[in-house]
C-alpha cells in the first residue's frame, strides 16, 4: 500500500504517475481541502477535482485544473448579467460542483462524495479529502496587511503579493478521516507529491494527527520537490517559501520537510544542493522531476517506488 499527500495540478501529475503503474485500491490519496470554497452556492474542491480529472484522464493540459476542451459560455453569460466571473468554472466542471453541493445539501460526507465522483470516472485508486470538515487557507498579505481567502490570493490577485502569514483555519478542530489514518499506518511508503509545501500540504500536515504519524513513520516517508532549478513550474511555492523566512530555492523546502521526511527527491538542476540537504539530516536523491508529459509522470513515479 502507497499513501501519497497531495495538492492539485503538480502533485496530481506524480499520483496519475503512481496510479498508471498500480492501478488499484491499494494507492490511497490523501488531498487537500485547505483551498475549497463555496461560490455560487456551490462547493468547489479545486484539489480533489483536479486529481479526480487528471486520473480519469480529462484534465485540461494547459491549465492542469478543469477538463479537456471545457468552454465557459455559462461564466461569459453570467459576466453579462454583472454575476461574479473572476473564477472560471467551465460548462462541463460545472456538473461535478452542481453534484456535490446538491449530496451536501442532502447530508452526505464529503469523502463518500468524492468515493462517488472518482468511481463514475472508473478510477480504483482512493481519493481521500483529509478531512469531512471544512478547513480554509488564509493569507495575510505583507504590504496591505488584509487577510485573503486562498483563491482571493491565488486567482483574483494572481499570487503576486508578498506574503507575511499562512493560516490554516479550523484545522485545530478539523477531525481527520480514519480511512486516511489508517492508510498512513500501513503503507509501506507515504510520498509526498510535488505539491506547494506551504499552501497545499501544509493544510494536510496540520489537520491532527497527520503531523504526528508523519514523524512517527518518518523513515517510509518520501517528500518530493516541487521546485526545479530553484523555481516553480507555476505558482507561488518558490517566493512564499522566502516570504516565510525559510531558505530560497530546494533548501527552503529541505527545511519545511525536514520533521516529516527521510527521503528528499530533488532535480538534477539542484544537485548542487546535495551536501547541504543531506546536512539536514535527508536522504537525497536526484532526477530528473520534470513532469511534461505522461511517460516521464511514469518514470517519476517508478523511481519513487523502486526507493528503498
Ligand atoms: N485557477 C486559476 O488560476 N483561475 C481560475 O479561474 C480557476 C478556476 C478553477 C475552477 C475549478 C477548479 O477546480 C480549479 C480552478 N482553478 C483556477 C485552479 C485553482 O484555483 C488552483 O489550481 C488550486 O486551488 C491550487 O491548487
Amino acid at each position: 500500500m502507497i499513501t501519497a499527500l497531495c495538492g492539485g495540478v503538480g502533485g496530481a501529475k506524480l499520483l496519475n504517475g503512481l496510479n498508471l503503474i498500480m492501478n488499484n485500491a491499494e494507492l490511497k490519496a490523501i488531498v487537500n481541502v485547505g483551498d475549497d470554497f463555496w461560490l455560487h452556492n456551490l462547493k468547489i474542491c479545486p484539489d480533489i477535482d483536479s486529481v479526480i480529472y487528471k486520473l480519469a484522464g480529462v484534465s485540461n493540459v494547459t491549465y492542469g485544473w478543469g477538463i479537456q476542451g471545457d468552454t465557459f459560455r455559462t461564466m461569459s453569460e453570467l459576466e453579462m448579467l454583472g454575476g461574479e466571473s473572476w473564477f472560471k468554472l467551465g460548462d462541463l466542471d460545472l456538473a461535478t460542483h452542481l453534484y456535490r453541493s446538491q449530496r451536501l445539501i442532502q447530508g452526505a460526507r464529503l469523502d463518500e462524495i468524492t468515493k462517488e465522483l472518482k468511481e463514475k470516472r472508473q478510477i480504483k485508486a482512493e481519493i481521500y479529502p483529509v478531512t469531512n470538515d471544512e478547513i480554509a487557507t488564509e493569507l495575510t498579505l505583507k504590504e496591505s496587511k488584509k487577510t485573503v481567502g486562498f483563491q482571493e490570493y491565488f486567482v483574483k490577485l494572481k499570487h503576486q503579493p508578498a506574503v507575511s502569514k499562512v493560516i490554516y483555519k479550523n484545522t485545530e478542530t478539523a477531525t481527520c478521516l480514519e480511512t486516511a489514518i489508517k492508510s498512513i499506518e500501513k503503507s509501506e511508503k507515504i510520498i509526498i507529491c510535488p505539491s506547494n509545501p506551504i499552501l497545499s500540504v501544509g493544510p494536510i500536515i496540520s489537520v491532527y494527527p497527520v503531523a504526528d504519524l508523519l514523524r512517527k513513520f518518518k523513515n517510509k516517508v518520501i517528500a518530493v520537490t516541487p521546485l526545479i532549478g530553484g523555481k516553480a513550474i507555476k505558482g507561488p511555492a518558490d517566493h512564499i517559501l522566502t516570504e516565510l523566512r525559510y531558505s530560497a530555492g530546494v533548501l527552503g523546502v529541505a527545511e519545511y520537510y525536514r520533521e516529516f521526511a527521510s527521503t528528499l527527491i530533488i532535480d538534477k538542476l539542484d544537485a548542487d544542493l546535495i551536501k547541504d540537504i543531506e546536512n539536514l539530516g535527508f536522504n537525497v536523491k536526484v532526477t530528473d522531476t520534470l513532469m511534461g508529459n505522461i511517460s516521464k509522470e511514469l518514470k517519476l513515479a517508478e523511481f519513487i517506488l523502486d526507493q528503498d
